[in-house]
């Protein structure tokens, strides 16, 4: 089996997805088109191709919290949200995805409250497992540009979401541009999420703050995303480094969003293996892979080639991910899976 093919059938789990940027450019011409069919307003005709922040290009990160209000326009009612969710699940799926766990921003539009949007994600979710193998789960996201009430108000409805759909709604996240926003300041909101028995990942170390870092480690997150700036090498400190090797909170790791947003310089140069070797839990996986032109298996072949793992290593890599899924009543489902996989492939 070439290697492209072996990343694709390997069974792998994506842990930070980012749905609106997920809109590949298919979905979004099919979004296009459900906008003219539908009569509705479409308001990205200028922009449609300041989507993708591919290889070489010259915008950086936080050029690209710009691109997101693209997605936004096109997903802005409860059919298009829908629909946007059932093509990226299928395309999850169709990339050899067995499970997702899919994050997004209930936002007001004239055309839906926070409440619909959550709903129509849990529904669009829920149809969507009646014809996919491949589990998906929700996470609630916060953005840091939120204010306090706001991100209260989120936290009450991820709550109560939680509770009426516990088989959806896995967890709760703090994401958006990182220089916007104080993460204490969140504080609450995520711990009345947690105290209620939601998980927590926050985006970590996007950019260099050490000292914001520390505080989210104390936090005790059940994972990070990205978690760049946390070693010396690459603007954290000892303790910061010291502190994510006592704790081993696992990363969300995204090879080709932190290349193409110039958070690291090259494939070459990324944090991975000093997490890899530090024996830190890694879990590959795609943040937004509509914007940055990738897949999960891309991803996976990314890591084997700058990496230089062997597909064994690679694959146990997905496998470890198994126990980092915040839907603990899959864990084992997923593991056998992977195992099943493994024996026969290798
Ligand atoms: C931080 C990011 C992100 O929620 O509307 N988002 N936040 N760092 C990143 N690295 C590149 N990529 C995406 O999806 C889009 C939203 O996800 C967050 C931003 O808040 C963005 O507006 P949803 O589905």
């Amino acid at each position: 089996m070439d290697s492209e093919t072996f990343f694709v059938d390997l069974p792998k789990v994506e842990l930070h997805a980012h749905l609106n940027g997920s809109l590949s450019p298919a979905t979004m011409l099919q979004l296009k088109r459900y906008h003219a069919d539908s009569g509705l307003e479409d308001k990205t005709n200028a922009f449609f191709d300041e989507f993708q922040i591919g290889a070489g290009d010259s915008r950086n990160l936080t050029d690209c919290f710009q691109v997101f209000s693209i997605a936004h326009s096109l997903t802005s009612t409860p059919e298009t949200l829908a629909l946007a969710t059932s093509l990226t699940l299928q395309e999850f799926q169709d990339d050899g995805c067995c499970y997702l766990e899919l994050r997004s921003t209930p936002r007001d539009t004239p055309q839906m409250s926070k409440l619909q949007y959550i709903e129509t994600l849990v529904q669009a979710i829920q149809k969507s497992s009646l014809h996919l193998t491949m589990i998906t789960r929700l996470i609630v996201s916060i953005n840091r540009r939120s204010p306090l009430e706001e991100a209260e108000q989120i936290a009450d409805l991820a709550i109560e979401y939680y509770k009426k759909y516990p088989d959806v709604i896995v967890g709760i996240e703090l994401s958006g541009d990182p220089m916007a926003g104080v993460f204490q300041e969140f504080v609450p909101a995520l711990s009345k999420a947690k105290e209620a028995g939601l998980k927590v990942t926050l985006h970590c170390g996007e950019v260099c703050n050490p000292e914001e870092v520390m505080a989210m480690l104390k936090f005790k997150p059940d994972r990070i995303g990205h978690g760049i700036c946390i070693h010396p090498k690459y603007g954290g400190t000892e303790e910061t480094w010291s502190t994510l090797c006592k704790l081993k909170i696992p990363v969300e790791v995204c090879l080709t969003s932190n290349v193409n947003t110039k958070s690291v310089p090259d494939y070459d140069s990324h944090h991975f293996k000093l997490l890899y070797d530090a024996e830190i839990p890694v879990i590959i996986c795609t943040d937004d892979k509509g914007v940055f032109a990738t897949s999960l298996s891309r991803e996976y072949q990314i890591c084997v080639n700058t990496f230089s793992l062997t597909s064994y290593q690679t694959a146990r890599l997905a496998l470890n991910a198994c126990q980092y899924v915040f839907a603990d009543n899959v864990r084992k489902t997923l593991n056998d899976k992977l195992l099943n996989f493994i024996d026969k492939n290798s």
